[in-house]
């Protein structure tokens, strides 16, 4: 094979890889999963308060706080995947293993409704936004439900 070939094989062989490892150990999974888990329900939260009317609506702060939670809502999910992480510091139950396809419709459904949550809190529309926030709630509670040790 010549150089530049060899090189560009070597060059795919080292991403294709690093896309498949992204965790050193699986602590390392289920502290980036805890740590994105963290932050979506910090600012989730903040919409909750609004939402509840403990603190006032804020179109600004309320379409931030959405639109973190919509960029937020795709990143935990291939640390959920990592095997041998329904062990150790974690809440995870092994039924993620078990039901990968119910777990990745949870996840992709998720996702789905954040990102609808997100426009419509760009819009301004309250009313909208929170008819939705109770449905991205509903998400959180019904995974919460299935795949976490209680
Ligand atoms: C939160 C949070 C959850 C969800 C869930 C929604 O703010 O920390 O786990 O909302 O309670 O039903």
């Amino acid at each position: 094979m010549k150089p530049k070939i060899i090189a560009g094989v070597v060059i795919a062989l080292v991403v294709v890889s690093a896309a498949y490892a992204q965790f050193a150990k699986p602590e390392k999974a289920i502290k980036y999963r805890k740590s994105v888990m963290f932050l979506i329900a910090q600012h989730f939260g903040r919409m909750g308060a609004m939402v509840k009317g403990s603190t006032p609506y804020e179109k600004a702060a309320f379409a931030k706080n959405a639109a973190l939670v919509d960029t937020f809502s795709g990143l935990p999910w291939e640390a959920f995947m990592t095997p041998g992480t329904d062990k150790g510091d974690t809440t995870m139950s092994a039924s993620v293993f078990q039901k990968q396809a119910k777990f990745k419709a949870a996840a992709r459904s998720f996702e789905a409704d954040t990102a609808k949550l997100a426009e419509m809190a760009k819009s301004g529309n309250f009313d909208a936004a929170k008819a939705q926030f109770g449905k991205v709630a509903k998400n959180c509670k019904s995974c919460h439900t299935d795949f976490r040790v209680k």
